[in-house]
């Protein structure tokens, strides 16, 4: 049962070399949290970036909302990603034919290839997207959707399944899977990512549905997303290092070797 493994143990089981760097920098900084740095301005991604830096494991982006791009801003966030010790996810959940994926993943003004070493993908598209993104760089760490936390989403249990079986089929690039329930116990090597994370709140306006940290650690996350939680909050290190301690501790609960 993986939910009873710790991280250092479950690090040695990853095919996946991003899963097995991103298992080990859970143990070391003893935290669960990904902060989804949902902001439109460079300058304040890199200010969020420096003070919840010591809580995460991982900053997930998503590169296209920003206002002011520029390389200068992906060296940076490198930097502090460095002396952090977290590991960048671009959330582009791509969905396309292979050869629109890799241009998108590779090329245009992001090229998310370069720097990334995590990114989400949809599995709507099957295999050809997976070897597209493989072909442009095979030192990835993909993410794939199997389930949502927005309300009424259209995936049913199949496309769930059916997607955690593709994630299976090509270990050494899947890190895991986004998704919101305890779909597989086996497979120590790969990690369950869930958003949808909050302490004061249980939906936004717009169809986001929020649980609290205890309960998707209960539903087998691996690394929990916390994006308003901790942006919108007036004391931005407090509050992560809150959620931080509050995953840390549900998920010690659950570890038994
Ligand atoms: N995100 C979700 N739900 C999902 C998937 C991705 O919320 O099912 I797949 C992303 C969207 C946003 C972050 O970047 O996670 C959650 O942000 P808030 O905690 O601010 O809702």
């Amino acid at each position: 049962d993986r939910l009873s493994l710790s991280f250092t143990k479950r690090a040695t089981y990853a095919k996946n070399n991003m899963a097995k760097k991103l298992f080990n920098v859970m143990a070391k900084k003893e935290t669960n949290l990904c902060v989804a740095a949902d902001l439109t301005e460079a300058t304040d991604i890199l200010n969020l970036a420096e003070q919840v830096g010591p809580y995460i494991c991982c900053l997930k982006t998503h590169i296209d909302i920003l206002q002011d791009f520029h390389p200068n801003f992906i060296k940076r966030l490198k930097e502090i990603a460095e002396t952090h010790e977290f590991i960048l996810m671009e959330d582009r959940k791509f969905a396309d034919i292979g050869n629109t994926v890799q241009l998108q993943y590779s090329q245009g003004l992001y090229q998310i290839s370069s720097w990334a070493s995590l990114i989400t993908v949809h599995s709507l598209f099957g295999r050809s997207i997976l070897d597209s993104i493989i072909e442009s760089n095979d030192d990835i760490g993909v993410f794939l959707i199997a389930e949502v936390s927005s309300s009424n989403n259209l995936i049913d249990e199949k496309y769930t399944t059916e997607t955690i079986k593709l994630g299976l089929s090509y270990e050494s690039s899947i890190a895991g899977v986004v998704c919101q329930n305890p779909l597989f116990r086996d497979f120590p090597g790969f990690l369950q990512l869930t958003p949808g994370v909050q302490l004061d709140s249980t939906k936004d306006n717009l169809g986001q549905q929020y649980n609290s940290p205890e309960k998707v650690i209960e539903n087998g996350a691996d690394i929990a997303v916390v994006g308003r939680g901790i942006t919108k909050s007036a004391d931005i290190a407090g509050s992560a290092e809150q959620y931080r301690r509050v995953l840390w501790d549900a998920c010690k609960r659950r570890i038994s070797e």
